[in-house]
């Protein structure tokens, strides 16, 4: 092995670099001249058993002669990278296309569905009445007189138009208890229904929206009593949220129902331990009663022959209660951030 040996193996290994054009041909380039058996690593091992001058003297132009080659087969690298999408054909008429994004149902409209479809085999049909209403419906029918204090409780947005001589002012229904009436006014016995509707409060925090939605249950038949209406409600928790759930009834005051409760569900965001969003272990879902009898005079039904009950539940409240949802704010229901409401 001499200098000239040393310079011949680069003029040979610069030729056949010049005729790689491809990736794989550069791989069977490396393993040629770099493998264990390539002509450099020989000549490498070669050099090791000279004396020490000519040792020196050839590692030197050996190494020299390496980085030249590595340097040349960098560059050819990137050449060829840089030349692979035009070697492709514009257009592979096999390979699959890039799916567009398809959105889903808002996380309450599904809500909205599961619920009907639990109440649909009791023979609950869903109706609508207008989420802009006389406040004649909203609480003169429910027994709630003009000037009574528990209107307050409703936090009421008034619609700045005319009063109307019989029915009052309009205001955005605050709860779709204002549908009972006009039910009972259809005139159609017995009544099973289900009105979902868009509510309106003066009111924003951890568990309260200013526009919600409520669901409305009401029930008027010959011999209706309180155990429907338990039975009702136990059958659709049980079916909403699993066998295991327990919900407890607390005694309210209604002015339409006699007598009156509100229903808690076990908070399942701390299991009843407390948190900052139930406070003490249990949520507050709606309320529920057996109809006052002044309510079914004003839908045109003799309460002598008739009774029912009634029960009006948040749907986003009912809905952060499915255990796993671990939503600690109702607001971010609406706040519209597509990554909370992606995970739905
Ligand atoms: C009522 O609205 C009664 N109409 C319920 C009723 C119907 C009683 C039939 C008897 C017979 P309440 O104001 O408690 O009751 O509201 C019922 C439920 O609506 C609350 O428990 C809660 O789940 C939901 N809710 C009320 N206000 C808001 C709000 N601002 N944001 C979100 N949910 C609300």
């Amino acid at each position: 092995m001499d200098l000239l040996e040393v310079e011949k193996l680069k003029t040979q290994a610069l030729t056949d670099l010049d005729l790689v054009d491809s990736l794989t041909k550069l791989e069977e380039f490396r393993v040629k001249y770099f493998g264990k058996k390539g002509l450099v690593t020989v000549v490498t091992k070669d050099i090791v058993s000279l004396g020490a001058d000519e040792k020196k003297a050839l590692g030197r132009a050996l190494n020299e002669v390496k980085s030249v080659i590595q340097g040349s087969m960098e560059s050819k690298k990137l050449e060829l990278e840089k030349s692979i999408p035009s070697q492709l054909p514009e257009f592979y008429k096999s390979l699959p296309g890039t799916r567009p994004e398809i959105g889903h149902l808002h996380v309450i409209t599904q809500a909205i569905r599961e619920i009907v479809d639990i109440f649909k085999p009791l023979g609950f049909t869903r109706v609508r009445y207008p989420e802009i209403d006389w406040e004649y419906f909203v609480f003169e029918a429910l027994n709630i007189p003009e000037e009574h204090p528990a209107r307050d409780e409703w936090e009421t947005f008034f619609v700045d138009i005319s009063r109307d001589e019989k029915y009052g002012r309009t205001v955005i229904t605050p709860h779709t208890s204002s549908g009972q009436v006009r039910e009972m006014l259809k005139g159609n016995l017995p009544i099973r229904m289900l009105n979902i509707s868009r509510c309106g409060r003066r009111q924003a925090d951890v568990r309260h929206l200013p526009t919600f939605y409520q669901f409305e249950g009401l029930v008027v038949d010959k011999g209706i009593n309180i155990s429907h209406l338990k039975g009702v409600l136990n059958y659709f928790v049980k079916n909403f949220y699993g066998p295991e759930r327990e919900i407890r009834l607390r005694p309210y005051d209604f002015r339409f129902t006699e007598p009156s409760f509100e229903v808690d569900v076990l908070c399942s965001n701390c299991l009843g331990a407390g948190c900052s969003l139930c406070k003490e272990g249990w949520m507050e879902l709606g309320g529920a009663g057996v109809v006052h009898p002044k309510v079914l005079e004003y839908g045109g039904i003799d309460s002598k022959e008739y009774s029912g009950f009634a029960f009006g539940w948040g749907v986003e409240r009912t809905y952060m209660m499915k255990s796993g949802t671990q939503i600690d704010d109702i607001r971010h229901l609406f706040a519209n951030d597509v990554r909370f409401l992606e995970q739905f």
